[in-house]
């Protein structure tokens, strides 16, 4: 361990998400496995779960469950969940009444693959099953905690819903069309903490309530998760810029090239770059009170997110 920060360099983030996505992946393949309906809904649906997301929200669930003393499999179920619940945002996200995508992770996005209404349908339907799964699997076990569990559900509710994705989204697409909106930093960081953070906050509170978490435990992970998710926008946004620059133009990012606000539109570009090393340091400082060892991961994963080249 470096003596500054309690933390081992010779942790290997990458070992440890590939190795959790695995399991991840495994268990989401076989939460829609035999679903009894037709085959165009259930192909969407494995489709958009299964095809090739970084199912970081799944690790973050594990490794804040572990940082609580739980053992990973006991967030299995609310991961699998947190990725249902984001793989139908995406899908209807992407569908022509809002941002009419094409392509997702270099793929034919699901309505460009199975038409807008199977889009709909596999949109409403992973969202659904995000909650099955979780009150299936915490029935079904003997020493189950079913508190927990509907604890996990409420908050994951909570995030999808009219105080999460979907307020962050009609806000976002409400300042497209307004331009007073749509430069103003405090509308800016509402889109952002509704349509991005909150998902990623309830993907960690989740794990830290399965594994265990005591309340002041449970609201350290939940600063520290919506500190990295937003984070995750403000670098996004730094991003696109260089890279735009990079390719002088060529294939500017979406984004900027729509005109649409980002941080470092609104507040410059050192500016946004400073906003995220102030957001690193205030989601890692939560991570101070516990374990070492334990806090690894996610120490890692908040670092990885700020320093990402792409
Ligand atoms: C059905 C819950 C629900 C909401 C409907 C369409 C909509 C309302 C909300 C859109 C939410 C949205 C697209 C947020 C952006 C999230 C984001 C940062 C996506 C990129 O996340 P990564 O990098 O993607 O984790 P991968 O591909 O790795 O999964």
């Amino acid at each position: 361990y470096d003596d500054v920060n309690g933390i081992s360099s010779s942790f290997d983030l990458e070992r440890y998400m590939s190795r959790n996505a695995e399991t991840v992946h495994a268990a989401l393949d076989a939460a829609l496995t035999g679903l009894e309906c037709p085959a165009l809904l259930a192909d969407s649906m494995r489709y958009s779960a299964l095809g090739g997301g970084k199912l970081v929200r799944p690790v973050l669930s594990i490794a804040c469950c572990e940082l609580v003393g739980g053992r990973a499999a006991a967030a299995l179920p609310v991961a699998c969940a947190a990725e249902l619940v984001h793989a139908a945002s995406l899908v209807h996200d992407d569908m022509p009444c809002m941002d009419d995508d094409a392509l997702r992770r270099g793929k034919p996005s699901c309505h460009a693959a199975f038409g807008e209404h199977a889009a709909l349908l596999a949109g409403d339907a992973l969202l659904a099953l995000a909650f099955e799964h979780v009150a299936r699997e915490s029935s079904c076990h003997v020493g189950a905690h079913a508190d927990r569990a509907i604890r996990a559900v409420a908050e994951l509710a909570a995030a999808a819903g009219a105080g999460g994705v979907a307020a962050g989204q009609v806000a976002d697409k409400a300042s497209e069309c307004d331009v007073t909106v749509s430069l103003r930093l405090a509308g800016l960081e509402y889109i952002h903490v509704h349509k991005t953070a909150r998902l990623v906050e309830a993907a960690a509170v989740c794990g830290a309530v399965v594994g265990g978490g005591g309340p002041g435990e449970v609201e350290r992970v939940r600063r520290y998760a919506r500190r990295v998710g937003l984070l995750f926008q403000v670098v996004d946004d730094v991003l696109d810029v260089t890279r735009t620059s990079e390719q002088l133009g060529k294939t500017a990012g979406k984004d900027v090239a729509a005109g649409k606000a980002t941080y470092p539109r609104l507040m410059g570009i050192d500016k946004a770059r400073a906003y995220a090393g102030e957001l690193l340091a205030l989601a890692e400082a939560e991570l101070d009170g516990f374990d070492a060892q334990r806090a690894a991961p996610l120490r890692h994963l908040a670092r990885f997110v700020a320093y990402r080249e792409h």
